[in-house]
């Protein structure tokens, strides 16, 4: 009696755990295309602000904009650490409560390195390329 017992209830048991595995769907991988060497059109990147910048190094070719978008749950910025020549920060996003985001073209190469305005330990990097 006690056998038929647990053997019933193992067999409820099992059921659901089949009829889980057979819904399992396949994942498809997303492709981005970012290829802009071939195209004159501009092309905007994207930066997700999390507790870090992803992606936290950034290679873009010159004329293309960058948008970073909080998606954290608290405010973050962006902050150009090399300063335009009114002594001001190249770009700044301001504070950005998520969802908000701030979009910046660069139109001079060079390598941009910036931080969060108010955590400094969050730092990212956007390296420019020139016009091949
Ligand atoms: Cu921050």
């Amino acid at each position: 009696m006690k056998w038929t017992i647990f053997l019933l209830t193992a067999g409820l048991l099992l059921i659901p755990l089949n009829s889980s595995r057979a819904q399992q769907t396949e994942g498809k991988v997303e492709q981005k295309e970012t290829e802009s060497t071939t195209s004159n059109n501009p092309v905007v990147h994207e930066v997700s602000i999390l507790h870090v910048f992803v992606p936290q190094v950034l290679v873009i070719n010159v004329g293309d904009s960058v948008r970073w978008v909080n998606r954290h749950g608290i405010e973050h910025s962006a902050k150009s650490l090399a300063k335009n020549k009114e002594g001001l920060s190249v770009f700044f996003t301001g504070q950005l409560m998520p969802p908000n985001s701030y979009v910046f073209q660069f139109n001079e190469p060079g390598t941009y390195d910036y931080v969060c305005g108010l955590h400094p330990a969050m730092t990212g990097t956007i390296i420019v390329k020139p016009k091949p």
